[in-house]
């Protein structure tokens, strides 16, 4: 009793969300009631379990004919209440107990009155209605009074709606012998809240079925990311929050406010993420800050991140050598001992010419060149040519990095001084080939751009280009010009020039290629009539390949198309069917649509058929119910779908692919073709007619009146028909309980195909941003985002209307915009379970919105989990009752655990210990599917209860199934 108390207390929400207009508890004094006749009703002092002092009213003419007591409240104010709730506690005698009597009753009556104001002590009974007559649950006699045992019944009643300003209550007693211990008057109220820093007002429900849409409002410091928004359900419960406000910079989220970062913290953006503290080398001494100042000789770049440290410039770069070679350097250099706490530092090298003697220097002029460049190194190394020769040179090398240009100028650098050497000529870069001929080439060239001394002698090196350099010739020559004799005609040759001066050899020149001429260049008149003949050849075989490439695959496709087996797509909506097994074939695929039509369903003749009345309006026409009467059979009853005149080509085309679709099908729990009529007009589509209608309108119709075995029966139906066709292949897309009908032995069967119509025709479609027409709230995320419809958004939409079926036809999401919806869902929140729905099948529910559509349950599994239900209806009593469930009641369902069965192993373990216990003994878990599979089949399938079931009883239902 204390864990129940403690759950209770912790986990109600409507504990917190009522409010009292009447208590009588509450009064210390006597509450004044008016009892009309004054011997009846008589108000007592007493005191309650508590020993706490009280005001009661008891009555107890049990001794005497026609008793007709009257007791009144005083006028209790309304308030902004629209329902209201009376809680009654009272004991009540036992009229066996009491020896003698003449009248005995063991119920007392409730009635109300609303007035607009207070009508003092005027008191007439015909004005009131009655409310209810009120029962104990346990009514007491001698013995317990004897054991002074108080055996207190607690009722509530709810009356409203309440339009004027208040209202009295009465009681009447007829002649039993009750105490009024207690009378609390009270109504429900969602409570101010906060929820995703959105502050929600006390919002009183509306008595209708629909809920208060209430806009939040930001809590301070903080910013609207997306319109926060709840609704106030008729229960007093916040139902799906929606967006949600952001702490603003400089605060975070703490408990259910936004407060100020403390000292030593900062928040640079908006959102729900903690204060950080300051990085390394920066502070903050004041609340709210949005970043954190540098400390002295630190400093932040421009596109530095509030989130770095502050850092500072480097320290010089140390260990500098330098390698002489002629007229260039190799400067070479070690990395700073200090980068600042920075990894971006460069180098930048400065050239300065020194003369001897006090030293002079001077910046380097224009011709040196840097490899890969002077700014911005980094590398720590650097190339520098086309230095003077016996030069003396200072090089000073400086690091820098992000922060070098904000701290104040001392330049740290390393300097290293150096002398060139004499440096040879530079490569030859210009060549010229002057004449060539068979066997020799003349050539000539310009003097290198620094010969850096006088040329004594040029090089030339040749080899012939494919022998790469393994043999070659050597030529000096004096002058600028050379011919080169002796060589093969129709040859290619490379060639390289050096020039040589006192400092040795000069960079070599790139590689020159030249070609010697040929004996001769003709072809003979034969050699060219082959190659053409070769050509045409060639050319006439690619094309006769190509015109054969055509006509084979045409054949083969018009072949195909004439075998109707070979009709059917490999592939049904994606799946990959397997061979043996029928498959849907989608009339799209026949060139001819009316050919589908004429291949699936029979042509009726429209003289069989018999229209009665209209039941209902389609998209393409009037939907009426008829009868049937073909030859040597019995008159049959139908329903008649009719195309209405005026109709276009397309319209027909759409409105008759239906019946090509539904005349594929051959299920108990598939709605049957009849045939269609489309020689004669008007075109019809006749079908087994279903008594009761669509499902949703049938259970509004019978609001609570089915047991959940019933119910659980229609589900298992709906499942095992669209498991025949997600088994074909098709996917149905518009799967709700309007498009299920029902007969008159409560069979559910699906119905509603259709190609284009399937969303056009439904009302609940709407259009996505992608533009194609959704019904939302059926709808899968993963086929409203991008329209990926497959069996498994089948099954999401089967637990919408497991849903609907489990809150007979409550719109899901009530009156929520399918916007709202969109989000919810996408945020992770789920419907919350019907009220009495069984545990197990709110879990099937939640299975079925599995976000991951691979871990969502095939149909088959569906059908496997509701013959077990069914095969144990007692696992069916535990509720997922709203009294534990969390305040948000539209479910997240990572955060939800709501039944006890966690596995199906743990569902099987309990089912042994239940009534099924029997059939359940020494049978594993696969071998059981099977038997519940068998057993169901039996049961469901024939409507009949299986002798074999001993828990299966005509009072459970079933043989109304
Ligand atoms: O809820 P209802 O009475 O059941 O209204 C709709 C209406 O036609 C438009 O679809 C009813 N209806 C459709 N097909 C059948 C059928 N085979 N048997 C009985 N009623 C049907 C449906």
């Amino acid at each position: 009793c204390y864990i129940w108390l403690t759950a209770y207390l912790f986990l109600s929400p409507s504990l917190f969300s009522t409010v009292n207009l009447l208590d009588s508890k509450a009064s210390q004094g006597e509450l004044g009631w008016i009892s009309s006749p004054s011997h009846g009703w008589e108000e007592i002092s007493g005191v309650d379990e508590h020993y706490t002092p009280i005001r009661t009213f008891q009555v107890c003419n049990v001794m005497e004919y026609s008793q007709n007591n009257w007791l009144r409240t005083n006028w209790i104010p309304r308030n902004s209440a629209q329902k209201i709730y009376v809680e009654l506690k009272f004991t009540l005698r036992d009229c066996n107990s009491i020896p003698m009597v003449l009248t005995c009753k063991e119920t007392f009556n409730l009635h109300y009155l609303e007035t607009d104001e207070d009508q003092g002590s005027k008191f007439r009974e015909h004005q009131f209605s009655k409310i209810d007559t009120i029962a104990a649950d346990e009514s007491f006699t001698q013995m317990d009074l004897g054991d002074r045992i108080l055996k207190l019944n607690t009722e509530v009643r709810e009356v409203g709606p309440m339009t004027k300003t208040g209202f009295y209550l009465a009681f009447q007693d007829v002649g039993a012998c009750v105490a009024l211990v207690s009378v609390r008057v009270y109504f429900k109220k969602c409570p101010f809240t906060v929820r995703n820093l959105a502050m929600f007002p006390d919002t009183v429900p509306t008595d209708s079925q629909s809920l208060v849409e209430v806009r939040g409002s930001c809590v301070n410091n903080s910013r609207e990311e997306d319109p926060p928004k709840m609704y106030c359900s008729t229960e007093g419960e916040w139902l799906v929050p929606i967006g949600k406000c952001l702490c603003n910079i400089g605060y975070e989220e703490r408990g259910v406010a936004c407060q100020a970062c403390r000292p030593g913290f900062y928040k640079a953006s908006s959102g729900n993420v903690k204060c950080s503290k300051c990085p390394p080398h920066s502070y903050t001494h004041q609340e709210g800050a949005v970043h954190c100042g540098c400390e002295k000789n630190y400093f932040r770049a421009e596109e530095d991140p509030v989130s770095m440290a502050c850092s500072r410039p480097p320290s010089a770069p140390r260990n500098v050598i330098s390698a002489i070679n002629e007229t260039s350097v190799i400067l070479d250099w070690t990395w700073p001992a200090d980068s600042g706490g920075r990894k971006d530092v460069t180098f930048n090298v400065v050239c300065k010419r020194c003369w001897p003697g006090p030293r002079q220097c001077e910046p380097c002029q224009g011709a040196v060149r840097f490899l890969p460049r002077a700014t911005g190194l980094t590398n720590t190394t650097v190339t520098v040519v086309d230095l003077l020769a016996h030069t003396n040179y200072t090089f000073e090398i400086d690091a820098q990095n992000g922060v070098s240009s904000l701290a104040p100028t001392v330049r740290q650098y390393a300097a290293v001084t150096i002398t060139t050497n004499q440096a040879a000529p530079s490569a030859v870069t210009v060549i010229k080939k002057d004449r060539t001929s068979r066997n020799s080439i003349s050539l000539s060239w310009m003097e290198p751009e620094r010969p850096n001394g006088i040329i004594l002698d040029y090089e030339v090196k040749y080899y012939e280009k494919q022998e790469q350099e393994t043999s070659y010739t050597i030529l000096r020559s004096k002058g600028t010009n050379v011919t080169l004799n002796g060589l093969k005609p129709d040859t290619n040759y490379l060639l390289q020039i050096r020039a040589r001066t006192a400092a040795g050899y000069g960079g070599s020149s790139r590689k020159f290629e030249f070609e010697t001429s040929p004996d001769s260049f003709s072809i003979s008149s034969e050699n060219s009539q082959v190659v053409l003949i070769a050509v045409s050849s060639a050319v006439a075989i690619i094309l006769l390949t190509v015109v054969l490439y055509i006509v084979i695959s045409r054949f083969c496709r018009y072949s195909k198309s004439k075998h109707p087996d070979e009709k059917r797509l490999p592939f049904g909506n994606g799946h990959l069917r397997l061979p043996g097994i029928k498959t849907y074939v989608d009339p799209h695929t026949y060139e001819d649509p009316s050919q589908a039509v004429h291949e699936f369903a029979k042509e009726l003749e429209a003289s069989c058929i018999a229209i009665d009345k209209v039941v209902g309006a389609g998209e393409f026409g009037e939907v009426c119910s008829g009868r049937l009467k073909l030859p040597s059979k019995k008159e049959i009853c139908v329903a008649i779908k009719t195309l209405k005149a005026g109709y276009t080509e397309k319209q027909r085309r759409d409105f008759l692919s239906e019946a090509s679709i539904m005349g594929q099908f051959d299920h108990p729990n598939i709605i049957r073709l009849e045939g269609v009529v489309t020689r004669s007009k008007p075109v019809m589509i006749v079908t087994e007619y279903m008594e009761n209608g669509s499902l949703d309108g049938f259970l509004r119709k019978h609001d609570a009146q089915f047991t959940v075995i019933q119910l659980v029966g229609m589900l298992r139906g709906i499942a095992s028909g669209m498991k025949y066709l997600s088994d074909m292949g098709y996917v149905h897309r518009d799967l709700a309980a309007r498009n299920i009908l029902v007969n008159s032995n409560l069979v559910c069967k699906v119905s509603d195909f259709g190609l284009s119509r399937v969303l056009e025709d439904d009302p609940e479609a709407a259009y996505t941003t992608r533009g194609g027409k959704i019904p939302i709230r059926w709808t899968a995320p993963e086929a409203i985002a991008y329209r990926k419809f497959t069996s498994a958004s089948d099954v999401w939409s089967y637990g919408i209307v497991l849903w609907e079926v489990m809150s007979y036809g409550e719109r899901p999401y009530w009156e929520m915009s399918n916007q709202d919806v969109i989000k919810a869902v996408d945020e992770g929140y789920r419907l919350p379970p019907p009220m009495e729905c069984p545990a197990t099948l709110y879990q099937l529910m939640l299975d079925c919105w599995q976000k991951d559509r691979n871990n969502r349950p095939k149909f088959e599994q569906i059908v496997s989990i509701l013959d077990k239900l069914i095969r144990n209806p007692s696992s069916l009593k535990i509720t997922a009752s709203t009294a534990s469930r969390p305040v948000n009641l539209l479910l997240d369902r990572t955060s939800t655990d709501i039944t006890s069965f966690h596995t199906m192993g743990d569902w099987l373990e309990s089912a042994r210990t239940l009534p099924c216990k029997d059939a359940f003994r020494g049978v594993s878990y696969s071998s059981c599917d099977t038997l519940a599979k068998t057993s169901a089949e039996i049961c469901l399938t024939e409507i009949r209860p299986a002798a074999t079931c001993p828990e299966w009883e005509p009072s459970m239902g079933i043989t109304t199934l």
